[in-house]
């Protein structure tokens, strides 16, 4: 018996066949016999298998059968939509037609998110919206002053203007002897921004903050890491109601990075991820979420000495639920001595940033992958003599790289400096100053705009450090003059910026309140102003 043919009543009907040639009645019910097909009698000359369609059995209803010259002849339904931006499948278990799309529209604002690696809106993109986890942005969107590109048009808070707010810092480190910042992002789900900081209470100890200045202040203290041992704070991203964090600690003996997830109440979402284990420390994670076509997913590089020979820069793909999406990737090859990587991810390009050794002191080397981290571009030296505390930063298609300088005797230099790369490298605008000659100037943070950006950086002037701001062009040339950002005269340094939930960029910094004790970690923030391009002024 052919699979798919079934003895059928209308076949018994039509010869008549009876029970003692092992037949049942139709319909009836009784202990199985061995069922004698039409041809061991050979009675009905060439194979039979059915005389109507409904004889034969299809094995879904994706393939059905037909009976032509009594076989049963398979058949398929044919799915095809001409349309490059659906999955084209049919439904085995109702035989119709499914169209999938191939990207999701996760915030549901009728604006479908473009497939990785292509920008809204461009042909082949199967998706326009800019920013598929707010509602706020999508084509046609009215610009308001709240860090999203409203209307898709490349450009955050068009023509806002930025001004210093009166309200005193938020001390974030309190009861601890001393405090470093990790990372500041913003959670657009929750309203709230989410940072990470080490504080020393006895050890170090990464630390896990919301902060939500308009309601008053921050959320609990909460332990990154539940372990007896020095923990230090690393980058922080967040999107939705959850917020990723990657940092390295030594409770298996050796330093090793660590990832996992939080809630906006500061709650994990699984056991800590190790995602090193090799001979040899692995050290400063950075961190990026990327939107994939339906989901999310998380990369991660950092330092690594496992393969000696000064090590290299490796990296990780982690899944939106946190699972490891294979194994460690090297992202550089040995003998470059890399260290304190930074990754981005650009419309095209996600680069790697990386200090690395030079002819004469260090230099910093840059490189590109798919967002698969395939595909590694050539590594570029970028021009930077002896820099420290290098960022790379996505800005409109390009990536502008930013540091300050550390002279022979290890003090900084008097600016910070800066440069912008295609996003496969080449060098679009020559290495610059981005400020005015200080007596010292280090530790900066960028927050990109499409048509301009903000840099924060510390300066020595006169007495101690102080934050100040200024806007640039996308080629690095300043907008306007440097503007004070934390008080006058108190020491602050190492800032790290972030939009927040109404425009304003809340900056995370080292600070000592009074300039006595030690470094504590403080949050202040500057206002966005609706500007006279604003259609919907706030
Ligand atoms: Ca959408
Ligand atoms: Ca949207
Ligand atoms: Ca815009
Ligand atoms: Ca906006």
């Amino acid at each position: 018996m052919r699979h798919g043919v079934r003895p059928c009543c209308s076949l018994v009907r039509a010869f008549g066949w009876v029970s003692g040639l092992g037949l049942l009645a139709c319909g009836s019910r009784a202990e199985p016999t061995p069922v004698v097909l039409p041809e061991a009698l050979d009675v009905t000359g060439p194979r039979l298998e059915c005389l109507v369609d409904e004889d034969c059995e299809p094995r879904d209803l994706c393939h059905p059968q037909r009976c032509v010259d009594e076989r049963c002849i398979e058949e398929r339904v044919e799915c095809v939509d001409a349309d490059p931006c659906t999955r084209d499948g049919c439904d085995s278990a109702t035989g119709r037609c499914d169209f999938v799309p191939l990207t999701a529209d996760e915030d549901a604002d009728g604006y479908r998110r473009p497939l990785p690696g292509f920008q809204p809106g461009e042909l082949g993109s199967c998706g326009d919206d800019c920013n598929d986890s707010s509602p706020l942005a999508s084509p046609g969107g009215d610009e308001r002053c709240d860090g999203l590109d409203n209307d898709c048009d490349g450009i955050v808070d068009n023509g806002a203007l930025f001004t210093t707010r009166e309200a005193p810092p938020i001390l974030l480190s309190d009861g601890a002897e001393q405090g470093s910042p990790g990372g500041i992002t913003f959670s657009d789900g929750a309203g709230v921004y989410g940072a990470v900081f080490t504080q020393r209470l006895g050890a170090s100890q990464s630390t896990f903050r919301t902060i939500a200045p308009r309601e008053g202040g921050a959320g609990p203290a909460v332990p990154v890491a539940e372990v007896n041992n020095d923990t230090f704070a690393g980058p922080i991203v967040g999107r939705g109601s959850v917020f990723a964090t990657a940092w390295e600690d030594r409770r298996d003996d050796d330093y090793e990075i660590y990832f996992n997830r939080f809630n906006t109440r500061g709650e994990k979402l699984a056991p800590d991820l190790r995602v090193s284990n090799a001979a040899g420390f692995s050290l400063r994670p950075s961190l990026l979420e990327l939107p994939t076509a339906t989901s999310r997913e998380y990369l991660l590089s950092w330092e690594d000495e496992r393969d000696g020979g000064g090590g290299r820069i490796y990296g990780q793909r982690i899944d939106g639920s946190g699972s490891p999406l294979a194994g460690n990737l090297e992202l550089t090859p040995v003998g470059l001595d890399p260290s304190s990587p930074n990754i981005v991810a650009g419309t095209t390009r996600i680069g790697l940033l990386f200090n690395q050794a030079a002819s004469e002191g260090r230099g910093l080397g840059f490189t590109s992958f798919d967002f698969q981290f395939g595909d590694p571009g050539s590594i570029v030296n970028v021009d930077a003599e002896n820099p420290d505390a290098a960022t790379i930063t996505a800005n409109g298609g390009r990536f502008v790289v930013a540091w300050h300088v550390v002279l022979g005797d290890s003090r900084p230099g008097s600016q910070i400096w800066g440069t912008v790369l295609s996003e496969t490298g080449e060098p679009l605008v020559p290495t610059k100053p981005l400020t005015r000659a200080a007596e010292f100037a280090r530790y900066h943070s960028l927050v990109p705009l499409g048509d301009r950006l903000i840099l924060f950086w510390s300066e020595w002037r006169g007495s101690t450090y102080a934050i100040y701001s200024r806007e640039l062009t996308p080629d690095l040339d300043a907008l306007d003059e440097a503007r004070l950002v934390t008080s006058d005269g108190e020491e602050a340094y190492a800032p790290l910026a972030a939009f927040g939930p109404q425009g304003e960029i809340g900056v995370l910094f080292t600070g000592r309140p009074g300039n006595v004790g030690q470094p504590q970690v403080l949050f202040t923030s500057i206002s966005c102003d609706s500007g006279p391009d604003f259609s919907l002024p706030r």
